[in-house]
């Protein structure tokens, strides 16, 4: 059966797709490439650091498939010093600013509203918050007014002691009752709940054994009614699982993430390397959904 394509391709622009894609329904799934303005990321501190290198590698996140370009300009991994405004400001708003009229949206990675509202003015169309607007008391205002996407994530504690010693009686029960109160509180301020996208927040206080519950039960995260998005890339817990110390080296194990995070319900997947997700995720999905 034929069925007519409504939304467009998640994958559309991409490059070295010699065959036709399939005339089916497209699957429910977007990628949003990672773009770390930052000289000490996790994975990849330091490669995109300047600006034209930051400029050129979001361009081709996008030709291998990102529809969402992430810009991020302090880290977030254990332990990473905090970054002040003015310098997350200089190293963010010149990308989102050379981004912006390229074919994606482009979302920005800060906790900081004076950050968020440079970057929605230089052309960005989405907040992602990993306090989930409770790191800075004028977030929730400035994403309303502004009626952009946001993904609310949860994190126990903050990046610098989170990993110290995660504790939860039922991570899925307290990562969902979590965003289920972020959601109303947003909504409460404000913010359009269509708006509102939602993140389990894997690595963030979390042990191996927390991450794989979660992905492992993701449909009851799913359950909250709106789109979750999961970020699994090259993390910590993939090098555990692997004995892959060196990040770049997780790919396999990331793809493995996105695959078992589709079949469970979740639709955004926030990665470094996008040809890789985005082929396991479109035969997924065909297998799935075709
Ligand atoms: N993970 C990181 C940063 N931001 N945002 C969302 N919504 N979900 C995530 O899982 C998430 C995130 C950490 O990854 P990365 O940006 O590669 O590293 P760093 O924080 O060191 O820059």
């Amino acid at each position: 059966m034929v069925i007519r394509v409504r939304r467009p391709r998640p994958y559309a622009g991409a490059r070295g797709l010699r065959h036709t894609m399939l005339k089916v329904a497209p699957p429910a799934w977007r990628i949003m490439g990672v773009l770390n303005v930052t000289p000490d990321s996790f994975s990849d501190g330091g490669e995109w650091f300047a600006r034209d290198a930051a400029v050129a590698h979001g361009r081709e996140l996008i030709a291998q498939g990102a529809a969402i370009v992430d810009v991020g300009g302090e880290s977030t991994r254990p332990g990473a010093a905090p970054v002040a405004a003015q310098e997350e400001l200089a190293r963010v708003v010149p990308v989102v600013e050379a981004l912006a009229g390229a074919a994606a949206q482009v979302s920005v990675d800060t906790s900081k509203a004076e950050v968020a509202r440079a970057a929605l003015a230089a052309g960005a169309t989405y907040v992602n918050d990993v306090t989930a607007l409770r790191g800075d008391p004028a977030m929730a205002g400035l994403v309303a007014d502004a009626g952009c996407d946001v993904c609310l994530m949860h994190m126990l504690g903050e990046p610098r002691t989170m990993q110290a010693d995660p504790r939860y009686d039922d991570v899925v029960a307290e990562v969902k009752a979590f965003l289920e109160e972020r959601m109303a509180a947003a909504v409460a301020a404000g913010v359009a709940e269509e708006r509102i996208q939602l993140d389990p927040g894997i690595g963030f206080g979390k042990t191996l054994e927390h991450n794989l519950a979660l992905l492992r039960r993701l449909e009851e995260i799913v359950a909250l009614g709106r789109p979750v998005v999961v970020g699994t890339s090259r993390k910590s817990f993939l090098g555990r699982i692997t004995g892959r110390d060196d990040p770049h080296q997780r790919v396999f194990g990331t793809v493995a993430t996105n695959v078992l995070a589709l079949e469970r319900g979740a639709e955004l997947f926030r990665v470094h390397d996008v040809a890789a997700a985005r082929d396991a995720l479109a035969v997924a999905a065909a297998t799935l959904r075709a």
